[in-house]
């Protein structure tokens, strides 16, 4: 054991460990300007820009939007229960899926409210008839897969746990079979992020002793997910990759089984994620939505019994910053698809700090490339290239030619002059 081993080891023994997960003392200014990106976000209050996670990440942070938030809760409220409760069926694609439904009641538990009344009591059943679609898809022998994911799975089990409603033992079973047999979560990508999501929804129901007949079960594969977690990180520290590791330290900061190796492991997690935002990787709403209650020591977890009194330091909107010295000039990206046939491949000229999209978009004015998009959490999410669309376990990848899939999104990615980029369909 080395020098720090042995400190972690007496930290332990002072039973200062449980909190090692926890990221304390990160400087002030950090943490508010990245709340600050989320202030413009909270203006738009279109149905397809509503973002529930948005609202958690706030509430479970050490910040707050003033009269903005309520606004903002109150526009979730408006727009989700008129496309869930509502009988018209005629543009069910607009519908909330599993997921949004789960991360609604999430953002109204932030709120200390919990769900009841009638209208609330349908969006409860909704929500318990979507992932008990699922559980038919998944199958008796679970060989299928859930149409969503196992973690809008996770997610929607969480979000009824915080509200103390019970799922069924043989919904939750099935979530319990894809980690105990890891090879359902390993195949998709991600399997982090997933993981993380599915040890909440199990560390909630632990601690809520909902049910009871499946507790062992829950604490062993609450084990699991952890080492499977702590076993995932990079030599640069990361669980996954830089942006699973905010929802992966969410998880193991509710560990109820601390450890000298979990200690260390979080220490060097902390230090990269601290880097990481140091070196602005948080820009995207959704990923400062699942950073931000790490910085204020809460997890998703907390929302069993939230603390909605705690004072939160009042978000000024970010002072404009004029000479953001803007290198002028033109960069070369190569758009490659190799996916379809004939194959393209174009170079394209765009202003430096383009973003991707901007590449797809110049590419579509000036040649035969053609995209389709659609709004998600995340943002724009490419669904078709050439007309071709993603079917049901595809998806349009994007990749830094060799071979490097980007850890971001075509809206958030921005490419360095002479890059190449390949967009390839793929199974998950
Ligand atoms: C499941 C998942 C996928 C699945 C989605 C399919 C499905 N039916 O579920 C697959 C494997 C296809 C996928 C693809 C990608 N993903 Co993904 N994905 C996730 C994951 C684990 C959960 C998303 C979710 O269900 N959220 C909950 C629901 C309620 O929200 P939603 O907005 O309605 O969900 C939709 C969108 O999230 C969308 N989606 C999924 N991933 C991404 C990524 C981006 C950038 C966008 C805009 C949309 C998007 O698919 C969801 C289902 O429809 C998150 C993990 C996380 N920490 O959030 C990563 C995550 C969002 N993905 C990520 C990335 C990078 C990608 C890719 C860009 C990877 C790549 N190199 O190609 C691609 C998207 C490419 C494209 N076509 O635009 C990153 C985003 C990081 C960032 N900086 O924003 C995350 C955080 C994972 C990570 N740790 O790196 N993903």
């Amino acid at each position: 054991m080395g020098c720090l081993g042995a400190l972690l080891f007496l930290l332990g023994g002072l039973g200062a460990l449980a909190r090692i997960c926890e990221i304390t003392e990160v400087d002030s200014t950090l943490v508010e300007r990245l709340g600050q990106h989320l202030l413009p976000w909270m203006d738009r209050l279109s149905p397809e820009q509503l973002n529930p996670s948005i609202y958690v990440g706030l509430r479970l942070s050490s910040l707050q939007a003033g009269a903005k938030e309520a606004h903002y809760l109150h526009s979730l409220k408006l727009s989700y229960q008129q496309s869930l409760l509502s009988n018209d069926n005629s543009d069910s694609e607009a519908k909330p899926s599993m997921g949004q439904l789960a991360l609604y009641l999430l953002a109204l538990r932030a709120n200390c409210e919990f769900v009841g009344g009638r209208k609330g009591d349908r969006l409860v059943s909704q929500l318990k008839r979507f992932l008990e679609d699922e559980k038919g898809a998944i199958g008796h022998n679970h060989q299928g897969h859930p149409h969503t994911s196992y973690y809008q799975y996770s997610l929607g089990i969480l979000a009824l746990c915080v509200h103390q409603k019970r799922v069924h033992d043989s919904v939750l079973g099935k979530l319990l079979y894809a980690v105990e047999h890891e090879q359902h979560l390993q195949q998709g990508h991600f399997p982090v992020d997933t993981l993380a999501m599915a040890g909440l929804a199990f560390s909630c129901l632990k601690l809520s002793n909902l049910n009871p007949n499946q507790r062992n079960r829950i604490t062993v594969a609450l084990g699991r997910v952890q080492e499977k977690i702590l076993k995932a990180q990079t030599p640069e520290g990361h669980f996954g990759n830089v942006y699973s590791t905010p929802l992966a330290l969410q998880l193991l900061m509710a560990s109820l089984r601390p450890t000298v190796e979990l200690g260390t492991a979080c220490l060097k997690a902390k230090a990269a994620l601290l880097a990481s935002l140091q070196h602005k990787a948080f820009q995207n709403p959704l990923m400062i939505s699942q950073m931000l209650p790490i910085l204020n020591q809460k997890s998703y977890v907390d929302l069993i019994s939230p603390d909605c009194e705690a004072p939160r330091v009042l978000l000024e909107p970010a002072t404009e910053t004029p000479s953001q010295t803007q290198v002028p000039g033109f960069i070369h990206v190569t758009l490659k698809v190799s996916s379809i046939s004939p194959s393209y491949r174009h170079s394209v000229s765009v202003p430096v700090s383009s973003s991707l999209e901007d590449v797809l978009k110049k590419a579509q004015e000036h040649s035969r490339f053609r995209y389709g998009t659609q709004a998600s959490l995340s943002g724009p999410y490419l669904t078709s290239v050439m007309g071709k669309k993603a079917g049901e376990r595809e998806f349009w990848q994007l990749l830094r030619a060799p071979d490097t899939p980007l850890l971001q999104g075509i809206a958030d990615y921005r490419p360095r002059d002479g890059e190449a980029i390949e967009l390839r369909l793929v199974g998950w």
